[in-house]
């Protein structure tokens, strides 16, 4: 009787140990530049683990390799979800050094801005195809969102079968205009939110452990 019940704690140990130690699901963060991933990104870093995932910039390509933040842990409804957050380089179909030289950059630094970007953007897709397991696309909710880099990271995802949620950001801007997104990819949810000012975080939070837990 003794062994009997050491056999199923010892069974109900590993059981419980398999569940608990549960790889996080990796989130990729996508889409086109200056859409705000970063801003998100380490808007969620600095809610649920106090530090942030890297820098944000007005200037376009800010972001130019992939950054990850592990173990987030989202806590919702009695739930915890734990993510690994990747922020990755926005997305273009070209990326044109002269941009920033607008931005009162050195032309040796402008070119070197614009090779780092079109690496980085190669990366991402990288990981798109390897090694994320669901995705937040992020969308400046002020601009046009029926581009072909839009729908060509939409179809690539899609194709890919992965959990895609889409977030119109930027909502604090009069110019916002959310119905336009939804009507762009109607096959899936859009979030509204302001990574900046942290409007509408708390159904941010709701989507993702719905989603991604
Ligand atoms: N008004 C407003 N501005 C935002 C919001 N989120 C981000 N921004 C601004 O948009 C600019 C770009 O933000 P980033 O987070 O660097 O954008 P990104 O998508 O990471 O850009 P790349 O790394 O270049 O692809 C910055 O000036 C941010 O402050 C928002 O919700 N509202
Ligand atoms: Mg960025």
């Amino acid at each position: 009787m003794g062994l009997i019940t050491e056999i199923r704690d010892s069974i109900s140990n590993v059981v419980s140990t398999l569940f608990s130690a549960q790889d996080p699901k990796r989130i990729g963060i996508y889409g086109p530049p200056n859409a705000g991933k970063t801003t998100l990104a380490n808007r969620i870093a600095r809610d649920w683990t106090g530090d942030a995932v890297g820098p944000e910039s007005h200037i376009p390509h800010e972001t130019r390799r992939a950054r990850r933040k592990e173990n987030v842990e989202i806590e919702r409804n009695g739930k915890s979800v734990r993510i690994d957050i990747v922020d990755t380089p926005g997305v273009t179909t070209k990326v044109d050094y002269t941009e920033f030289l607008e931005h009162d950059m050195e032309k040796e630094d402008a070119v070197r801005r614009s090779r780092e970007a079109t690496e980085g953007v190669a990366e991402a897709m990288h990981w798109l195809r390897e090694d994320v397991d669901g995705v937040i696309y992020v969308l400046d909710a002020t601009e046009d969102p029926f581009t072909q880099v839009n729908t060509m990271l939409i179809g690539i995802i899609e194709s890919q079968d992965l959990p895609v949620l889409i977030f119109a950001n930027k909502i604090d801007l009069d110019e916002a205009n959310v119905r336009r997104i939804e009507n762009a990819f109607p096959q899936h949810e859009t979030v509204p939110l302001s990574a900046l000012e942290g409007d509408n975080m708390d159904e941010v939070y709701d989507k993702i452990a719905d989603y991604f837990g």
